[in-house]
């Protein structure tokens, strides 16, 4: 005999439901209604709105979906992962350095992006979002004002992910490279074609992420500067995740 639906199983599925089918009024309703009630940020996002973006996807590529409908959907999204932003980025600390996070030039995808800045700052980073659609230009200039110790691209589409490479070769030329480690992800995104560009690391999902930068702060015994000190200690060499 199965039990009956709880209002908590109720407000998961109903979110999972509005955002596939992208009503953002009743996703924002129901993530501030399960956030009153007590339910995990973490089991809201990867219980209910990560998986209906999910199927976005599936849908998507099957032909049942076209971009109008994954744009509805993404901004359902994007509507209750705002609520639970702060839930997410929970946290005392804020000295670990900082991270700039973008998504490549030609790229408008961001939630993927977003979602490993929030858990990043939950962890105790300072980050910079320079957004989407950002130009080598654009980083090295962030690079130069900010001097963060990590870097982060993200790719979503096969055809922006050569950026990473031009990204990479920009900050060389302009003798930035050594000073920060470089992270990539993203959809299409693998662990082999992260070595193959010459990025310091890839992770998966945000989790990932977090662990993978925590790793490097670990390897180089903790030491971070503040964003905008002292010139970063020279990059030592990482492991993967
Ligand atoms: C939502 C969406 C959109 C929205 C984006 C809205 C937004 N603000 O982001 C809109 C409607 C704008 C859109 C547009 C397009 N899209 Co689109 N989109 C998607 C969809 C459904 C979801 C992507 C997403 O946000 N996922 C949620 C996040 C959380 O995904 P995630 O991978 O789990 O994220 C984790 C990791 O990737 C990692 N990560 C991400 N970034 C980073 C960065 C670093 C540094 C690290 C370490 C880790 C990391 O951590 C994340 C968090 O855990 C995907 C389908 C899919 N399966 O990915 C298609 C998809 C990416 N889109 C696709 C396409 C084709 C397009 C369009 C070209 C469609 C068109 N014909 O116009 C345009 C391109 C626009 C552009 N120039 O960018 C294709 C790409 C195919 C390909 N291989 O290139 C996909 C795969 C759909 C499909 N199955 O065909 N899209």
């Amino acid at each position: 005999m199965s039990l009956p639906p709880t209002r908590a199983d109720e407000i998961k599925r109903g979110l999972y439901d509005h955002t596939l089918a992208g009503r953002a009024r009743e996703v924002k309703a129901l993530t501030e209604e399960g956030i009153a009630l007590g339910i995990p940020a973490l089991d809201l996002l990867f219980g209910a709105l990560m998986p209906a973006l999910q199927e976005v996807g599936r849908r998507f590529e099957s032909g049942e979906y076209f971009v109008p409908e994954m744009l509805v959907s993404a901004k359902a999204m994007q509507g209750g992962l705002a609520l639970l932003r702060p839930l997410l980025a929970e946290s005392d600390a804020r000295g670990l350095g900082t991270v700039l996070m973008l998504t490549v030039k030609g790229d408008l995808h961001d939630i993927g992006k977003n979602l490993c800045g929030i858990m990043l700052e939950g962890a105790g980073f300072t980050v910079v979002d320079l957004g989407t659609n950002v130009s080598a230009d654009r980083l090295v200039e962030a690079v130069r004002q900010h001097r963060p110790v990590i870097v982060g691209f993200s790719a979503f589409l096969t055809t922006t992910l050569a950026m990473f490479k031009t990204n990479l070769e920009a900050l060389a030329r302009e003798g930035l490279r050594d000073t920060v480690k470089v992270m990539v992800g993203g959809a299409p995104v693998s662990r082999e074609y992260a070595d193959q560009v010459g990025a310091d690391g890839y992770a998966p999902d945000a989790s990932a992420t977090v662990r993978l930068a925590k790793g490097w702060l670990a390897a180089r015994g903790g030491g971070v500067r503040d964003a905008g000190g002292a010139p970063a200690p020279a990059v030592v060499p990482a492991g993967r995740p």
